[in-house]
């Protein structure tokens, strides 16, 4: 399955934020996102600081922090900026467009000011992403749809996951790509980003299913692979996010034949 280059993909960007992300990814040789899913801010920062020189993007559950704030997320979006990767936060959104827009800019954590990215589900029906295109936020910022998920025995189907392609295919300048598990569509303008990759487990007790990144990235044609426990539960965590940084482009490197 041969692939264009991130440069040349970030050219055919319409959305500001996919651009950078591309263009992160070609400078930074990296195709790795980390999924932030610890429960304290320290912890958090400290790891966003420690892996940050590796990734081009930040996974994070904002809702799982424990004593999130507004320094936190002041502290983590200047460790954005310093270590150059950009910010999805794996919200998942799935309510009538009204509250999404509401639940997107409001609240506690006013998500719209400063993540990069979200996603959400198409179920509730394309009302859904004109609530997050009408919310107040970021300037540059793009959305994620769901496409497929990793763990076992859930719904998704042929059909929906066909339906999500079209409505990407729609508004390419806000949906900037899918969260999947195999390629959904040979437009080089969508990105494949991919949970459940672990190079060291196949899956855990509660349903996650895992499988490596050149199986992720050369076989099942994704673009970023998503690794949290991976990295984070690794007595060094910068040596294996390194590890996972380099699988992660070798496989790309393949990809491009
Ligand atoms: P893990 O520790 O590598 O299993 O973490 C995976 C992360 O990706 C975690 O934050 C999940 O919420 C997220 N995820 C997933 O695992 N599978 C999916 O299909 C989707 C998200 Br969508």
């Amino acid at each position: 399955m041969l692939r264009l280059p991130y440069a040349q993909r970030a050219e055919l960007q319409t959305n500001a934020a996919a651009k950078k992300l591309l263009q992160i990814m070609e400078a930074k040789q990296s195709n790795l996102s980390l999924s932030l899913d610890v429960t304290s801010k320290a912890e958090a920062l400290r790891l966003a600081d420690i892996v940050g020189p590796k990734l081009c993007l930040l996974k994070t559950h904002i809702d799982i922090i424990e004593d999130a704030d507004a320094a936190f997320i002041a502290d983590l979006t200047a460790l954005a900026k310093q270590h150059n990767f950009l910010i999805f936060e794996d919200r998942k959104f799935a309510d009538v467009g009204n509250t999404v827009k509401l639940q997107y800019e409001s609240g506690p954590f006013k998500i719209s000011s400063w993540a990069d990215f979200v996603n959400f589900h198409l179920l509730p029906g394309p009302g859904i992403l004109d609530g997050l295109i009408a919310a107040k936020g970021k300037a540059e910022r793009g959305f994620i749809v769901l496409s497929q998920m990793s763990s076992k025995g859930n719904l998704f189907t042929k059909d929906y996951s066909q339906a999500t392609v079209a409505l990407a295919e729609q508004h390419p300048e806000h949906v900037i790509g899918f969260i999947c598990q195999n390629k959904q569509t040979k437009d080089p303008r969508f990105l494949h980003l991919t949970p459940g990759v672990n190079l060291a487990s196949k899956g855990d007790a509660l349903g996650q299913q895992y499988r490596d990144p050149t199986q992720a990235i050369v076989k099942e044609g994704c673009d970023i692979i998503i690794v949290g426990r991976g990295i984070i539960e690794a007595d060094n965590p910068l040596t294996v996010a390194e590890e996972y940084r380099v699988a992660g482009w070798d496989a790309y490197q393949t990809s491009l034949g």
